[in-house]
């Protein structure tokens, strides 16, 4: 973990390639358990429709936070590969980092088929970059469900809508304002009409809280000239203030390697699996879910096709 956060770009470019060939390995899987024992990153999501200015959202966050001396590591989520090969995403280089900035990362990633849940590639990339940057942005395109498995996978949601688009409106009567933490007005350079935008989500959020004691902020933003930018960063800064100081931070984290852990089996095993005594499985404070993951998939395998357990494995399980 320390030669990978220490080589750059080509030693993260090389350590990501092994996660997507090779996830079963047993360095790779003692990788990522290590990488989520020290989480450093605050890991934020950003969704919202597409067009809604994400991309350039996360570019001015970038040269904020490369500004302040922070590093950032980013994932754009692409569930277009599952309609059209990845064609319909013809945006996602939009993202204009410095080559040469080993401070600032992007991967996009597509999720490749897989029904429901955050694919296990993104969780994976997801923990292990959060132990090598200051900041974590993902972003997903903001197709259906991706929306809201994203709360999966990130400590504060931040929700893009835009002046005079109807998607606003839209996506609230869907439930999804119980999804985020912050909401951007995207292109306040609009002016009046991004007012209005505010003045809707505000009045949607007054109807639907989310509870835990934080109060969604709705904040106008222009990513395009950078305008309420710092303002933003600070927003989300507070959330991961808030989730620290009420000690919610490390049980959201553990919530969701717990939910990774049921989501993949049951992925694999289906809800029959689920019910069997090899995947009841309890993590322990700080405790990574990959190894445990790898064990329960093996023992469930042999449980299935019949064949015996070695003593060794039988002993863990016990
Ligand atoms: N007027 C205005 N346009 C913006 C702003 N931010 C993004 N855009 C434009 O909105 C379009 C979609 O932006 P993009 O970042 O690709 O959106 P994404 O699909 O949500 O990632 C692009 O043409 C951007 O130039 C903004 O603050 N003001
Ligand atoms: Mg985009």
């Amino acid at each position: 973990l320390a030669r990978i956060a220490a080589g750059g770009k080509r030693a993260l470019a090389e350590a990501l390639a092994a996660l997507e060939a090779r996830p079963g390995d047993a360095d790779v899987i003692a990788l990522l358990d290590a990488a989520f024992a020290v989480p450093r990153a605050h890991v934020i999501g950003l969704t919202g429709p597409p067009g809604v200015g994400k991309s350039t959202l996360i570019n001015a966050l970038i040269s904020h936070w490369r500004g302040a001396g922070l590093t950032v590591g980013v994932i754009v989520v692409d569930p277009s590969s599952e309609i059209s090969g990845g064609a319909l995403l013809g945006d996602r280089t939009r993202l204009t980092t410095d080559p040469q900035d080993d401070g600032v990362f992007v991967r996009s990633m597509a999720t490749r088929g897989r029904l429901g849940g955050i694919a296990q590639l993104t969780v994976a990339a997801t923990v292990l970059m959060r132990a090598i940057f200051d900041r974590v942005l993902v972003e997903t395109v903001g197709i259906g469900q991706s929306e809201t498995d994203i709360i999966e996978l990130v400590d504060t949601t931040l929700f893009c809508v835009q002046p005079a688009s109807g998607d606003s409106l839209q996506f609230m009567k869907a439930g999804i304002m119980e999804v985020p933490d912050v909401v951007a007005v995207n292109k306040a350079d609009l002016g009046a009409a991004a007012d209005r935008a505010a003045a809707d989500v505000l009045a949607a959020l007054s109807i639907a809280a989310r509870g835990e004691g934080w109060s969604i902020p709705v904040h106008k933003v222009s990513a395009m000239s950078a305008d309420g930018v710092p303002e933003l960063a600070a927003v989300l800064e507070e959330h991961r203030g808030f989730l620290e100081q009420r000690g919610l931070l490390d049980g959201r984290r553990r919530e969701q390697a717990s939910g990774w852990l049921t989501e993949a089996i049951e992925r694999r095993f289906g809800s029959f699996g689920l019910e069997q005594p090899e995947a009841q499985l309890q993590l322990e404070v700080g405790e990574g879910p990959f190894a445990r993951l790898a064990e329960a998939q093996t023992a469930l395998e042999r449980r299935f096709t019949g064949a015996p357990a070695p003593a060794a494995v039988k002993k863990d399980l016990n």
